[in-house]
This record gives C-alpha cells, structure tokens and sequence, in this order.
C-alpha cells in the first residue's frame, strides 16, 4: 500500500516535470500506518468536526497528501487530477492549499507553519472538548514533520506553547532522514530533536519509520501519553529509489525514467504509471470506509445531546455569530453617545472586548506576553490553561510568531475566533502567519497596539513606521486604524464580521479625543472611510484625510484653515481595503474632489496615494522615530495640525 504512494509521487513529480518525490516516497509507510490503522477521518464528509487532523507541515511533500487523498476516495481527487499536479486550475498546487483541495487541512509550504498550526488546533480540540464534552468533541491532531519544519525558529515557539499546555492529543511524526535540500543536514545542524521536545515537556522517542509495528506501537504509546508526543521516525529520502534515495537528488526534483524504472524494479512494482494494482485499491478505497461507523455514531451523540446545546455547538462550527455582535456594538455606542471617553483606543478596544467576550464565546483572546499593554483580557475571561481548557484567554509568552501560526490552526479548526495581542512592531514577528492566514481566508484577529511614534519613551525600536503600508500590502487583510473610542467599535464589529479574512486593528497607546459624538446606529468605518466634518462654508477647497490618532490632527487643521476662510472637509480612513473594495463612483465620492488632497498619517506615505493621488501632499514620517514624551514627538516630527494647515495654505499658494 506504501509502494501506491511512492509510485505515484514518482509519476506525477515526473510528469509535472517539477515536485518533490523524495519525502513522499520517505515518509510512505508512516503515512500508510497512520492513515489505515489509526486516523479518524471520512472522504464522504471532510468538514466532519470531530475528525482527526492531519497536517503535512512539510508541504513540499504534497503528493504524500494528494496520493493519500487520491487512494482513500475524496471526492474530486481523482487520477487525472494527480496527472495534473502542478498545473494551472489543478486541485493539486505544488504545495498543499486549504480550501482548494477537501482533506486539506491548512496551507503548508513555509515551513514550520504547519506545526505552528497544528498547535492551535490541539488547543482548540481541548477547549471545544471542555466547554461542549467529550461526546462530540474528541479528536487527534498528527502532524508530518521534516527536518526543515523543526529547525525553523516558529517549531520552537509553537513546541514549548505545546508541551506547557500539555496538549496530549497533538502527536508529530518527525520524517527523521537527516537531508535536506544542501544535502545532509549535518551541513548545518546538530540538535537532537528528541531532547529538545523533552526539554519542551513533550513525550519522545526514536523509531525505524520504515517498519510498520513499530510505527503502529509508537503511535499506540503516545496515545497513552499525558503530554504532546514527538516521534522521530527515521526514514531514508526517496525510499526506493536505489541511487538517488538517501540523498538530496532526490529531495526537489524528477527522478528521471531510469531511475524511476529502477526504483520499480527495487519495490516490485510493476503496473504502469498512474495504474493502482486493484488489490492494492481496494484496500485504500476500504480505508477511507472504515470510520463511516464512527462518523454515523457521532452524528447519533450530537443529535442526542441538549438541543440548546447542540444549536450553539452547530452555529460555532458554522461560524456564524447571530444577533449576539449588533446588540452588543449598538449598546456600547450609546454609551459612547452618552459619556464620551478620551481615552486610548486599546482601552477603547478593551471596553469592546468587555461587552463582545460576554456576547460571543467563541472568542478566544491572548497576548504574546503584553497583556496589561494591549489591553485584550476582558473582564471575566479565564486562562485557558492546562488544568482548565475551557479558559478563554491565553498566554502565549513571547511567542508572536508562534501565536500568529496557533491562532490560524484554532480559525482552521473551527468554532473559535481567535484574538490577541502584541505590539504593531512586532507585527514583523507575525507577518509569515498572518500573510497565510489571509491567503486561506481564514478569520483571525490581531490586536496590535502602540501603533505610532506616539507610544513615546521606548523609542524607535518600538515605534512602527513603515508597519501600516507593509501589513496594507498584504490581500485579503484588513488593516483597521481606529480614530476614537466609537471607530474602535465600529472596527471591532467589522472584523468580527469578516467571516473570510484575517484583520488588525492598529490601536493607540496614547489618549485621544472622542470625535465620534452622538449616536449613529449605521456603521460609519464599513466603507473604510467618511467624511466626519464636512466643510462649513461652501464647497471644500482642501480634503483632510487620516487614520487614526492623526484623525484629531487633521480636525484641528481644519479649525485653522477655517479661521483662514478656505474651506476643508476631513475624511477619516479607518481601513484602506474597505475603502478600495468600493465601486469607482462610491470611492470617488468618499474622496471628493477638492482642488487639494493632503494626508497625514504617523507612518509612511506608501499607499496613500491611491487616495490623495500622487498630486496630494502627505505629512507623516519619513525615517525612524526617536525615544521621547509623544507630543514632543509629534512636535518634532512636524505632525501637528500647523504643520498640516501649513502644508494646504502652501499648495493654495503654488
Ligand atoms: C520557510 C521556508 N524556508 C525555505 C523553504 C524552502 N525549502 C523547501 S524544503 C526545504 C528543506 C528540505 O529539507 P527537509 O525539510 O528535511 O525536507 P526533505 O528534504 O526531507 O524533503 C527548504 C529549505 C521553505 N519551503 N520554507
């Protein structure tokens, strides 16, 4: 059954002229163990909840995934699908790729995001499990690993969160063949891997990973464990093939026909390419079958628990949110009409998180060890922990990049929207994960606070410059930048709402005015921008557009080109994409037509041009900012509603 996979890995690498045989043809008979003996999964139902997740961390190996998907039954995965791996409008991409393929559990290629990934699907299975009961949540998370997969630095974040929350139902399966793409990865690395998971609080253990007893022993034996388990399982890259296996010729590229008809002779295997023995088939085909059973039973428990129960299990794992989110959003903002606050908007978001935490639990907030900074543990969250996994906050440590990769494994899962929380700086950190999660689609929240120059003393260590256009960059991401207490609502509901898509909301760490006053039922950032005050005596001349803590800047500029009697409107640009997702005519009506558009935003110009145009003036930075109180700052860096009124009266002049 393991020779079904290697050949056609083989074929199809061959064929596609592109691919990688060599983990595929490795990790074949762990895989054939896994998959036959041991995972619980349903080609006919692949969203099934309940079953248990596989992540190739190691995408490169992806004709591992498409043989298995291929042999087991999915629907869709067919043969001339795997003829066509690589292809244009394939469902067989050269790395694994969520939501195009069914079976695919999350988007692997970069390495170490799928194990980063799987992390927080363990930790979702143990939340689930504790707030709905083991009847209907109680699945495995397994994970093929490759040697790059742990020698990248997000193993080492997502490994050490695993082992402290204890998650015994994560297993990784380490593909231990010491080769990677430069050749052996003694070239470049000398840990052992089975101490380091030890050190990291995991169970661990060295297997041969071409001898099926012991493979079903090891994944027997760490099913008993009460931590995560690491097993080691040493293979040969390219097994099978008799002169490029065991090397890195056969890592990332065709074998070639003759060693691909050798390494049939070496296997015996003797059909033609693409052609599965029918024995062999039918074996695969009764493998996908054999947890039909277990799936129906499921089905039988969950229609035999509490129907209340079993309704808010169901729209959780649908993700829809019902009316829970508007009544929540509209109530605080009449509290905003009644008493405005001056006040940050991270504390702002931290009232939002108050009253959307209680509404919605589905909401799983953290930190990455800034808590009492970013503001995201709302009243009454508990620690999701390992002595209570029905917590809904964690604490991730100094992990952002691990948390960013955990959070896009929960939103995979199902029946959670994670939230968290680092500095917008470190936002860097984040970046590879947030850009997958995008690219799935998936929605994870990012609360990222002290968004400026005006987060002050720490300097410009801290102080995001260049962050807002480099996380704009990025499609299918919602960029929010709030400009007061009543935004920051209104942000928080529109992220919430983006069922398909990743979101940060940029937050201050300094107090800013609330210019939002009244009450206004409709949600004003839902177009990404508005126009907040419009000019007072006739027809604008200037158009003052800002995001965020800039918002009051430009406000004050209009008071003075006012006293000046030029006419300025301000538009407020909460989120870019919202705004360029427009219709032409809608956007040109938020961005007007006044002869001058200037911009003033504490961050870099990059991006603004799509709406000031390259004609239009921006105030903002240009280099790194400096440690100091942050209206000296803004001062010296020339952020100051004179320097704006300035900057207008001086294009008025040209
Ligand atoms: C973050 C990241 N860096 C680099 C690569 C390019 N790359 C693909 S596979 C690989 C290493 C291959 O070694 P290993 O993980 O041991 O896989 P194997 O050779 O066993 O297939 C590299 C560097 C990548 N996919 N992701």
């Amino acid at each position: 059954m393991a020779n079904a996979i290697r050949a056609l890995a083989m074929d199809a690498v061959e064929k596609a002229k592109s691919g990688h045989p060599g983990l595929p043809m490795g990790a074949a008979d762990i895989a054939t163990v896994l998959f036959t003996r041991f995972l619980k999964f349903d080609p006919a139902d692949p969203a099934w909840p309940d079953r248990d997740r596989f992540v190739l961390s190691a995408g490169h190996g992806s004709m591992l995934l498409y043989s298995l998907l291929y042999l087991l039954g999915y629907e869709g995965v067919t043969i001339e699908e795997i003829k066509r791996f690589r292809q244009l409008g394939s469902i067989t991409p050269g790395h694994p790729e969520h939501g195009h393929t069914p079976g695919v559990e999350t988007t692997t290629g970069p390495l170490g995001q799928g194990l980063a990934n799987a992390v927080g699907m363990a930790i979702a299975e143990r939340h689930l499990a504790a707030v709905f009961g083991d009847d209907i949540v109680d699945h495995w998370t397994f994970v093929l690993a490759s040697d790059g997969d742990l020698m990248e630095g997000i193993s080492h974040e997502a490994i050490a969160l695993a082992g402290h929350l204890r998650l015994k139902k994560l297993i990784v399966l380490y593909d231990d063949n010491a080769i990677s793409i430069d050749g052996p990865t003694s070239l470049a690395d000398l840990v052992d891997q089975v101490k380091r998971f030890e050190s990291a609080g995991w169970a661990a253990m060295r297997i041969d990973g071409h001898d099926p007893a012991a493979i079903a022993a090891a994944i027997e034996a760490a099913k008993r464990s009460d931590r995560p388990s690491l097993i080691a399982c040493r293979t040969t890259i390219g097994f099978g093939a008799p002169n490029k296996g065991g090397t890195e010729k056969s890592h990332g590229s065709p074998l070639g026909p003759d060693e691909i008809a050798a390494a049939r002779q070496k296997l015996g295997w003797s059909a033609a390419p693409f052609e599965i023995p029918t024995d062999i088939r039918e074996r695969w085909v009764a493998a996908g079958e054999a947890n039909k059973p277990a799936r129906l039973a499921w089905e039988k428990r969950l229609a035999a628990i509490a129907a209340d129960k079993r309704a808010a299990f169901e729209l959780r794992i649908r993700g829809e949110i019902g009316d829970a989110l508007v009544l929540a959003v509209t109530s605080l903002k009449q509290k905003l009409a009644q008493e405005p606050k001056e006040i940050a908007t991270r504390a702002a978001s931290e009232l939002a998180l108050d009253v959307l935490t209680a509404a919605l639990p589905e909401m799983v907030g953290g930190s990455a060890d800034l808590t009492g900074s970013n503001n995201t543990r709302a009243k009454g969250m508990k620690i999701l922990e390992a002595s209570n996994y029905s917590g809904t906050f964690i604490h991730y440590g100094v992990r952002e990049h691990g948390m960013a990769a955990a959070m896009n494994g929960m939103a995979l899962h199902g029946g959670i929207i994670p939230y968290s929380g680092t500095f917008l700086v470190f936002s860097d950190y984040c970046r590879p994960a947030i850009r997958l999660a995008a690219l799935m689609g998936q929605q994870v929240i990012h609360v990222m606070t002290h968004d400026s120059i005006g987060l002050g003393e720490d300097g410009p260590t801290h102080q995001p410059v260049e962050h807002l256009a480099a996380l704009r960059a990025i499609p299918n991401l919602k960029v929010f930048r709030p400009c007061d207490a009543v935004e920051t609502v209104e942000c928080w509901q529109l992220a919430l709402q983006s069922k398909h898509g990743p979101s940060v909301l940029a937050l201050t760490r300094q107090n800013i005015p609330q210019l939002r006053r009244g009450f206004d039922e409709h949600n004003r950032c839902a177009t990404g921008a508005y126009e907040m005050i419009a000019a007072d005596s006739g027809p604008p001349i200037v158009s003052l557009f800002a995001s965020g803590s800039e918002v009051t800047v430009a406000v004050e500029a209009r008071k003075l080109l006012a006293a000046r009697n030029i006419p300025a409107r301000v538009v407020s640009v909460p989120c870019f994409a919202l705004l360029l997702a427009l219709s032409e005519g809608e956007r040109a009506a938020v961005i007007g037509t006044a002869k001058i558009n200037v911009a003033v935003e504490a961050g870099i110009r990059q991006g603004w041009d799509a709406i000031i145009g390259s004609a239009g003036t921006f105030v903002g930075m240009t280099g790194f900012g400096a440690s100091a109180p942050h209206k000296d700052l803004y001062r010296h860096f020339g952020l100051t509603a004179e320097k704006v009124a300035e900057a207008a009266l001086a294009r008025l002049r040209k």
